[in-house]
């Protein structure tokens, strides 16, 4: 609908994704409740200069290989249900391990911002971050935040919307692999674009086609293949 747009809240297990989620939106939600076969995702809207933003909280995986139901399911929303924005929120105080799961989904969808969360307690261990030099070396947007204290809200919501009007242009610096690994590439993308068409990104279902992912080719048949007959 006009005016109405999807964001979908990405990120490693407690980085602070609910905390985020719970404040913009005002709701009460209780967190770590994903174990179960059901994933249920908690839904919230956000007003914001006339439009309605419908955040989810996805669940919290390290990575969206889908080795478990939590990563498929935070991988099929992203791929298959394509939010208008999808927020990847890191905890400060260990990008390096949290930005796997950030390059995973600059691959998989261009509409991203980082949110780089607890900003507050890495600012007392003495943790310097140049948010500057990461939007220009990964091609989106690059914030800082403290979901708890509210910090960071008013340019977290201007990015969003500035996104979804078009202002702001996402483009997720592209990913290169080995040549053996390219080579490949190159040889079924075609073949996968014939396919999938731009509907997901061909390159990064390849990959995952070379990754030997059979959880993702049947949901590609399920969702994209016509049914014969
Ligand atoms: N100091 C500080 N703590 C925070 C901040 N944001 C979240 N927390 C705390 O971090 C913990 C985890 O927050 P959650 O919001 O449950 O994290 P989550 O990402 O939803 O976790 P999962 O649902 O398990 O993936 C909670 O104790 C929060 O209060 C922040 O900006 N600063
Ligand atoms: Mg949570």
């Amino acid at each position: 609908m006009v005016n109405e747009y999807r964001i979908a809240l990405a990120g490693n297990p407690n980085t602070g994704k609910s905390t985020l989620f719970n404040a913009l939106t005002g709701l009460r939600q209780h967190t770590g409740n994903w174990a179960g076969k059901t994933v249920s995702l908690a839904q919230g809207n956000v007003e914001y200069k006339h439009k309605t933003f419908h955040l989810i909280d996805l669940p919290g995986t390290y990575s969206l290989f889908s080795n478990s139901t939590d990563e498929e399911v935070a991988r099929n929303y992203i791929v298959f249900e394509k939010p208008d924005v999808t927020l990847v929120v890191l905890d400060a105080t260990s990008l390096e391990r949290n930005f796997n799961l950030a390059l995973q989904v600059l691959e998989m969808t261009k509409n991203v911002v980082i949110c780089i969360n607890l900003i507050d307690v890495a600012e007392q261990q003495g943790i310097q971050i140049n948010e500057r030099l990461l939007t220009n070396r990964l091609g989106v947007p690059v914030i800082k935040i403290s979901a708890r204290n509210k910090k960071g809200f008013p340019l977290l919501l201007d990015t969003i919307d500035r996104i979804v009007t078009g202002a702001i242009e996402c483009n997720p610096a592209p990913m290169t692999y080995p040549p053996m690994i390219e080579d490949k590439i190159k040889l079924i993308e075609p073949k996968v674009r014939e396919l999938v068409g731009n509907e997901i990104s061909s390159r990064w279902v390849s990959l995952r086609l070379l990754d030997g992912d059979e959880t993702l080719l049947n949901e590609i048949s399920k969702r994209l293949v016509p049914e014969e007959g």
